[in-house]
């Protein structure tokens, strides 16, 4: 029965029925009772594992497809009405042409199938922050994903009431054939449509699809950012709490630093990080002028392979129960496990493509981009601010990727304006959170490249404008814990040791500490950053620090052929600061 009265839901879900064709609509209220009743139908198709449930209550595992294990940058879509609103980083189709296209791929795609009807809200119900979705989908694990990942329910429907504000999605599985997967966005429509995938970010669509590409389209319309950044609270010991946002891209590092745990040295004194959000943020400015985020999930997308004790022990702890495994090793006695777990690989175990394992093949068990959903209250470290629909206030932005070479641990930029430079000339290498090659080099601006609903360059103009409508700005910096040695090896301990960076991020925010200018910002100097305990010595921190320029200088002729994509859309702000930077240089 349906759930709500508003008549734009009914009528849309009516045709979106009438078009995929299902056998039955079942609305979801968010009960337990009909959570419970829907994994042991997951459990009954196959659909879903149950894992031991002494070891790892109410925790499942699901398997994707083995051609579906990733999100498809190039089956991505902004249609906007006009290619020139996507702009020149994002797949574009004429909306009608797409649509046309899709509607072929949807027709009778749920015949023999049940759809459910998902109310949730990307944060706090009820909040002004909030902004609610309503998910057409045909997939068990995409329900109880969302169950995790947002907040879902009939409250949504309650606080919707009548209003057609809310962010249409549909989604079929289909026969999950990827030369006709879709993953498409009409922002001007508030819609999303994905098909043929059942693998997370092209089919959970409150989490990149709406929280990210249609809620940077709105928020440029409203002036707010929406961002792919982790928000952490780092508590000194005089217990004062200073929020940190920061955008790495897919799979470098969000999720490990903001659960991060400081090292002995720091917590016999009393510091302190709290996670608010692993991967992403809202940010407003708030009336006292400063700015302010919220975290629209509800629960952590997280990567599984390397997650360990010793790398994220909060990660560890918040996956033991109520949590989705996907694409992970199945042992024996119905746990999980994956690459970086521990040096035990299990014996007689199941792969991530379900076929019996022997970790002396070579071969890998869990897939790279292996993933755990978990709900955010299980995080030992979850902030208290979690649920405040207000948000926390945000002293520093940090932008950062993985880079072997060129850039430094850490940097600050000089000014707002030069800041957004930073971000915009951000580059990464690639990694297995998107299908494709892994391992290569390209510019991924604010982390944001698969993820702007709109043209960068407008983007970027609008973070410029955003810094004079925020009388109290955050600090921007950039890091990088990725550089490496000759034989390829990271020269920074990363994980846990961050704090190091993170304390003299901290301390800049607040005039509490000096620096070095130098050509692309500001440096610490090697003595501001305690490297008591770490293992790390001063000379290797230097050559962490180091900024060599000549590989600034070829740096720069990458940003410009970038920048070169934009036209008349890039700001001459950015222009301007590359031109500062190529003098700087000289
Ligand atoms: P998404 O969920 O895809 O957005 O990823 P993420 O940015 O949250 O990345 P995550 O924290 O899951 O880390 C991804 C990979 O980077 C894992 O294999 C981590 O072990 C590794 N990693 C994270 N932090 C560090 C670090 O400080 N140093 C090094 N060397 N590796 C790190
Ligand atoms: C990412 O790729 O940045 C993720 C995973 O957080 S997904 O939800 O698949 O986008
Ligand atoms: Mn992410």
């Amino acid at each position: 029965m349906a759930l709500t009265a508003n008549k734009h839901v009914l009528d849309w879900v009516a045709e979106m029925a009438a078009m995929t064709q299902p056998d039955r609509i079942v609305w979801i209220d968010g009960s337990e009772e009909q959570l419970d009743a829907l994994r042991a139908e997951g459990f009954a198709t196959g659909e879903l594992i149950k894992l031991n449930e002494e070891k790892l209550p109410g925790c499942v595992l699901h398997r994707s497809a083995l051609n579906d294990v990733a999100r498809v940058e190039d089956r991505t879509f902004i249609c906007s009405r006009k290619k020139e609103d996507a702009g020149p980083t994002n797949n574009w189709m004429d909306p009608n042409e797409m649509l046309e296209k899709l509607k072929a791929l949807y027709r009778g795609a749920m015949k023999g199938r049940t759809m459910y009807v998902i109310p949730y809200s990307m944060g706090v119900v009820g909040s002004p922050f909030a902004k609610y979705g309503v998910e057409l989908t045909d997939s068990i694990y995409v329900v109880v994903s969302m169950a995790i990942m947002t907040r879902m329910g009939k409250e949504v429907f309650e606080a919707l009431g009548e209003s057609p504000d809310f962010i249409k999605g549909l989604h079929a599985k289909a026969s999950l054939d990827a030369e006709n997967r879709y993953i498409v966005h009409f922002p001007e429509e508030n819609t999303i449509m994905s098909v043929n995938s059942g693998y997370g970010g092209n089919v959970l669509l409150g989490k990149k699809c709406f929280a990210l590409r249609i809620a940077s389209y709105l928020g440029r319309k409203e002036k707010w950012l929406a961002e792919h950044m982790l928000i952490l609270g780092l508590e000194n010991p005089n217990g004062e709490v200073r929020y940190i946002a920061a955008a790495f891209p897919s799979a470098c590092g969000k999720t490990n630093l903001a659960m991060l745990i400081p090292p002995e040295i720091y917590r016999s004194k009393g510091y302190k990080v709290w996670c608010v959000g692993d991967d992403i943020a809202w940010l407003r400015v708030g009336e006292d002028g400063r700015l302010w985020a919220v975290n629209p999930e509800n629960g952590f997308f997280g990567v599984a392979p390397g997650t360990n004790a010793k790398s994220n022990p909060n990660a560890l702890e918040t996956t033991t129960r109520n949590t989705i495994f996907t694409n992970v090793v199945l042992t024996a006695e119905n746990t999980v496990w994956w690459e970086g777990l521990d040096k035990n690989p299990p014996r007689g175990a199941i792969n991530w493509k379900g076929e019996p394992w022997d970790p002396d093949s070579g071969e890998k068990g869990a897939h790279p981009n292996s993933r755990f959903t978990a709900p955010a209250k299980n995080c030992p470290c979850i902030s208290p601010e979690f649920d405040n629909p207000k948000g926390v206030p945000i002293s520093a932005i940090v932008f950062g990727g993985r880079r072997a070479k060129t850039a430094p641990l850490v940097y600050q930029s000089r000014s707002w304006q030069h800041g957004v430079f930073v971000g915009s000339i951000m580059a990464s290498e690639t990694t297995a959170a998107a299908v494709g090659e892994v391992g290569v080099v390209r510019r991924d601006p604010m982390a944001m490249l698969p993820f702007c609903g709109y043209n960068m360059g407008d983007y970027w103009q609008h973070w410029l404008d955003m810094g004079n409508h925020i009388p109290n700005k955050p600090k921007i910096f950039n890091v990088n814990w990725f550089r490496t040695d000759d034989s390829g090896q990271f020269i920074w301990p990363g994980f846990g040791e961050n704090m190091r960076v993170l304390e003299w991020i901290v301390s800049r925010c607040f005039d509490e500490i000096g620096a070095e200018e130098c050509a692309i910002g500001y440096l610490p100097r090697p003595e501001d950053i305690n490297l008591e305990g770490s293992g790390v010595s001063q000379d290797t921190l230097r050559s962490l620090l180091e900024v060599d320029k000549a590989l600034w200088r070829e740096e720069t002729e990458g940003i410009k052929t970038f920048y070169e994509k934009f036209g008349s859309k890039l700001p001459k702000a950015l222009e301007e600061e590359l031109s500062i930077l190529e003098n700087n240089l000289k």
